[in-house]
């Protein structure tokens, strides 16, 4: 039988409903999980394809991260451990939507613009997350892949930052650190220890830490790292999956847009808590005050406190290096303007989407990406990890110098570059405040959020909204802008925006504003005036 007659027999046991059509989202296929065997089984072989044109490994990951737990989907891992590149999503939404008898012609037309080598061996690592239609899922993930011949890896439950960071320990013969879950935890554990090692004195309840774990991966994933931790964090893990329901009530998307703690954990005034979100790459901090007040601290926070420590060790160390964040049009205000004219920080401003962040941090020596809803990451330039390297083992520095180098050096080891992680942005920021001796509140009043309010607005065909400017301006329809801009005369330090979501058939309002109140009456009107 040749590749492509089992690739038809094989393709009929996962054949597509006739009609369906779904696109490749921000952040891949994502819908009802009944809609996605044949999903699956393409993206298989697409995986394969992939590999045989990068003679490298890929990564297929099965999730539907903050979705509702009947729904799932699909993420591809390129070779260093990035998304896949766009015009290999194009091809995804392409085998997606081609109609059973139209598969092969499908399959051939990609391998044909891509001149594929047939002959190359593939190898494909596959992941799934906790959802009980993950199983099957994956399973038609590596039909596709042997059906073209290839061999598929499963590493069975992980989250998707595991499975990004394993891809490129492959593909990186070993550089990046071990491709298994183990060789994950000995990485980041390892440098986690280091770093806390210049936080001496620290008391159980500064290392105490209570993690909402959404019901899902992430929280099967800490109590696999815990013990790796060696009591540096002690985690009182909330929402682990043994009876609640995945990202119900719960988890990080949650608590950033309903502004309040998840159901089932139990929070004591000023305790240290954060959620990650249903596949772990995102994560959020927060407490409750003695009064009982809500403080989130969000992804602006985050690469906010990050931004500032890798700051500080960089002028200790002496090294020139430029530190610049990115950020989205969603950003507080707040962030953006501490960032620059306090920290004296590049910002820059990018698309919503973690492939626009991730891109446009790659521009810099380091660069540090969050969008405010907790996914992100911080990178550094080869160059930038060489001097770090080369600093920390001068014979001539002062120790000083050397001991700020070595701080950079466990940070880099620290951090998942290949994609935010709920795990080890946790990790991080940890040491951080361990080693900076900052309790959460300290850290949360650096700068006080400018009041926001995000609404979603359901309108006949969102696409009618176009933008310009990362997102912040629109350019259609016609005088949209305009009675925007009207709007946010009428008040104080405000800012406000639209955009046609990319997940989601809405188009989302963002305004800020120096009162709630505000903010509130901002984004309501914006929303009329979309309407
Ligand atoms: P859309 O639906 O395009 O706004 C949302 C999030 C993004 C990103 C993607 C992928 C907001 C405002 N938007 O995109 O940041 O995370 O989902 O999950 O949070
Ligand atoms: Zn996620």
């Amino acid at each position: 039988m040749t590749q492509f007659e089992k690739v038809s027999q094989r393709s009929v046991q996962h054949s597509k409903p006739a009609g369906l059509v779904l696109q490749y989202g921000t952040a891949g296929f994502r819908t009802n999980a009944k809609q996605l065997d044949h999903i699956m089984f393409r993206m298989g072989l697409l995986a394969a394809l992939r590999s045989k044109k990068t003679k490298s490994t890929i990564g297929v990951m099965v999730t539907a991260s903050h979705n509702p737990e009947e729904d799932n989907g699909v993420k591809l891992i390129d070779p260093m451990g990035e998304m896949v590149t766009p015009a290999w999503e194009e091809y995804a939404t392409l085998l997606a939507n081609a109609e059973q008898e139209g598969l092969l012609a499908a399959l051939k037309d990609v391998i044909e613009t891509e001149a594929i080598n047939m002959s190359q061996d593939v190898s494909v690592f596959i992941g799934k997350d906790t959802r009980p239609s993950s199983e099957g899922l994956s399973q038609a993930v590596l039909d596709g892949v042997s059906s073209l011949g290839g061999h598929g890896h499963d590493y069975g439950l992980v989250t998707t930052p595991q499975l990004h960071f394993m891809v490129r320990c492959q593909n990186t013969q070993g550089c990046y650190g071990t491709a298994t879950v183990d060789g994950y935890y000995q990485k980041l554990s390892k440098a986690y220890i280091q770093l806390t090692k210049h936080a001496p004195n620290r008391t159980d309840d500064q290392k105490h830490l209570l993690v909402d774990g959404a019901n899902g991966i992430g929280a099967l994933k800490l109590r696999e790292m815990e013990p790796f931790l060696q009591k540096e964090l002690q985690v009182s893990l909330f929402n682990d999956g043994s009876s609640g329901k995945l990202n119900f009530q719960c988890g990080a998307d949650y608590v950033k847009v309903q502004q309040r703690p998840p159901q089932g954990v139990q929070m004591s005034a000023g305790e240290r808590c954060c959620s990650f979100d249903g596949d772990a790459d995102r994560i959020v901090y927060y407490y409750n005050d003695s009064a009982g007040q809500f403080h989130l601290l969000d992804g602006d926070k985050i690469a906010t406190l990050i931004s500032t420590f890798l700051k500080e060790l960089l002028n200790q160390a002496g090294l020139d290096l430029q530190v610049a964040v990115v950020q989205t049009a969603y950003a507080n205000g707040s962030s953006t303007n501490y960032l620059e004219e306090t920290m004296k920080v590049t910002v820059r401003c990018v698309k919503t989407g973690v492939k626009h962040l991730h891109h446009a941090a790659q521009e810099f020596d380091i660069g540090v990406y969050f969008e405010a809803n907790g996914h992100g990451t911080v990178l550094f330039s080869k160059a930038a990890e060489e001097a770090i390297q080369q600093l920390a083992l001068d014979p001539n520095a002062n120790d000083e110098k050397k001991s700020a180098a070595r701080l950079l050096e466990n940070t880099v080891n620290l951090i998942n570059q290949t994609v935010g992680d709920a795990l080890s942005d946790m990790l991080l920021i940890e040491a951080v405040l361990a080693i900076k001796g900052l309790t959460i509140q300290q850290w949360d009043a650096i700068y006080t959020d400018l009041p926001s309010r995000q609404l979603k607005v359901k309108v006949a065909d969102r696409r009618v909204i176009d933008t310009t400017d990362a997102e912040r301006r629109a350019v259609s329809p016609a005088g949209l802008q305009e009675a925007i801009d009207a709007l946010v005369k009428k008040y104080k330090m405000s800012r406000a925006f639209v955009r046609p979501s990319g997940t989601e058939d809405v188009v989302r309002v963002y305004a800020e504003a120096d009162t709630q109140e505000n903010a509130d009456a901002l984004a309501h009107e914006v929303s009329v005036a979309v309407y």
